[in-house]
């Protein structure tokens, strides 16, 4: 028989390509910036690299260097009001050291699962 390994079963290992932008910086807005990332939630960290799919090799694994890394801890994640983005299927989150990131996948079975994991790491993570 057939064993599917699906890395995206466990909350705390998951990965694909999502639209990502930052708005608040250190607690100061910036300008948005949508880019395509391929995202890896590892643990309490979420990890963006830039590049849709580009460097992605068996198992998810990224060649490049992440482009940014979020600490999840003590972080929210919520569902953007239509204020926050004109986009459909928008996540809020919120680190503690006062960055805040939009999330954005036009298929909402995927950021549906997003939301789920994230809010799950932060409720796991967040006593640490
Ligand atoms: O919240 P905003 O300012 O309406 O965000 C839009 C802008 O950032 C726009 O870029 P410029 O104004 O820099 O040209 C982006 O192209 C849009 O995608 C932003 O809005 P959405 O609603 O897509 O998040």
């Amino acid at each position: 028989s057939t064993y599917v390994l699906d890395l995206n079963d466990k909350p705390s290992e998951k990965c694909g390509v999502l639209n990502v932008t930052k708005i608040t910086e250190n607690g100061k807005k910036v300008r948005k910036n949508w880019t395509s990332s391929w995202t890896v939630l590892q643990g309490s960290s979420l990890l963006f690299a830039k590049g849709q799919g580009g460097s992605t090799t068996w198992f998810g694994s990224n060649q490049s260097k992440p482009e940014f890394t979020v600490d999840l801890r003590g972080g929210s994640v919520e569902w953007a009001s239509k204020d926050k983005s004109s986009k459909k299927h928008v996540i809020e989150l919120k680190t503690r050291q006062g960055t805040e990131l939009l999330i954005q996948s036009e298929i909402d079975s995927v950021i549906n699962d997003w939301y789920r994991a994230l809010t799950e790491t932060i409720n796991t993570h967040s006593d640490e």
